[in-house]
């Protein structure tokens, strides 16, 4: 599973388990979640309508306390996979080079005062 939500805070009561995607709450489940944890390379959402609207809160680290602003209030929640970073170590490598024909560019220095 890729988030688990709890009830209370610190990760106690009762528990429900979240798969990735896009998940409404039912009239059992809203309004009460205090903690949240995510597996290892996921982030979770949590939104105060059911409807991914309202107040909205990123959990991309294992909450305790939920603050204020979402704690007892959580109606919707999305579940994925964080976002990998653009210049991640494996990706491809390009040289640059004159020797390859690459050329200089210039930028034009446009912050000329008036
Ligand atoms: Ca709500």
């Amino acid at each position: 599973m890729s988030a688990t939500v709890w009830s209370q805070a610190n990760f106690r009561g009762q528990r429900s388990t979240l798969t990735e995607g896009r998940h409404r709450l039912a009239h059992d489940v809203t309004d009460l979640i205090s903690s949240v944890k995510v597996a290892e390379g996921f982030e979770a959402k949590l939104y105060d309508n059911n409807d991914f609207t309202g107040t909205e809160y990123l959990v991309n680290q294992d909450t305790p306390q939920l603050p204020d602003s979402i704690n007892n209030k959580a109606s919707s929640i999305v579940v994925y996979k964080k976002p990998v970073a653009a210049a991640a170590e494996d990706s491809e490598v390009y040289i640059f080079s004159a020797e390859n024909g690459d050329n200089w560019f210039y930028f034009e220095d446009n912050t000329t005062d008036d």
